[in-house]
């Protein structure tokens, strides 16, 4: 089965729940490493790691104040880690040298730590040469809802990657969740008026930014997600390596809206496709 994805805009793992006395939930998730050549367009393959088998890996999500139980298990080729982005101890960072350190390839480290602060946040692969490790796929979603959760909303999932399919040191493909022109074949269909929420991740390596224009719209933006309130209401922003951002919008008009990088170069080599706004039910 390859990876859809259309079905990766909106599946969230919220890992197996047991409630916790006082409050919040005790969640295990476990992530397996392994390598698999994936399709980035149409007859195109990448020779990938994963987690789970899919880049990107499994949108891991929680709520505020949870304690988390990552079982990570190396079945690939090379020595991997687990990095989170959050607040943790030092032992739980999944860098090389520091608890866990590296783990070998057949091995197997249980990360745990507390889910905070609230945001969107983002989990890679940390074992040297960081570029390759994280360029060749090993990243993720990490979203920690914040306890009185947000309004509800269609939640949308978007990583903004690219893959150097000649070893060159420069991407040829550009995408938003990895396959090229995806969302200009399959459009993302949103009703009219309702809101609309965008986990917007970039992982793009060797560029040293990327960005998002939503034609034809506005939207407000939060930057990682971390505060309730809008920093900004613009119709394009940039995000550096690791940078994220939710952005909040609802469309007006029925149709089909483009949105793209406003790196020109990325749009042609696949990042770009199209919502379609409608009056169905969906
Ligand atoms: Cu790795």
């Amino acid at each position: 089965m390859g990876f859809d994805p259309s079905a990766y805009l909106t599946r969230f793992d919220w890992g197996r729940a047991r409630p916790l006395g006082g409050g919040g939930s005790l969640r295990e998730y476990q992530v397996v490493a392994y390598d698999r050549e994936i399709e980035i367009a149409p007859g195109v393959f990448f020779p990938a790691w994963t987690f789970n088998g899919t880049v990107p890996g499994p949108t891991l999500r929680a709520r505020e104040g949870d304690r988390l139980r990552i079982r990570f298990i190396n079945a690939g080729t090379h020595p991997h880690t687990m990095h989170f982005h959050g607040i943790h101890t030092a032992e739980m960072d999944g860098v090389p040298g520091i608890g866990a350190g590296e783990v070998a390839p057949g091995r197997s480290t249980v990360y745990e730590f507390r889910a905070e602060p609230f945001g969107l946040h983002l989990y890679h692969c940390h074992a040297v040469p960081l570029k390759r490790h994280i360029h060749k796929g090993l990243y993720g979603v990490f979203i920690i809802d914040p306890a009185g959760g947000r309004p509800p909303a269609r939640e949308l999932v978007m990583v903004l990657n690219a893959f150097d399919t000649n070893f060159d040191g420069e991407n040829e493909v550009y995408a938003v969740n990895t396959v090229a022109f995806h969302y200009m074949r399959h459009p993302i269909r949103v009703r009219r008026g309702e809101l609309v929420r965008i986990y917007l991740v970039n992982m793009t390596e060797f560029d040293p930014i990327n960005s998002i224009h939503i034609h034809a719209n506005f939207f407000h933006v939060y930057r990682t997600g971390t505060r309730l309130r809008t920093d900004e209401f613009t119709d394009t922003i940039m995000l550096a390596q690791g940078e994220r951002a939710i952005l909040e919008m609802r469309f007006p008009y029925r149709g089909r809206y483009m949105f793209h990088a406003h790196v020109s170069e990325f749009t042609e080599l696949g990042w770009m496709g199209f919502f379609e706004v409608t009056d169905d039910d969906l």
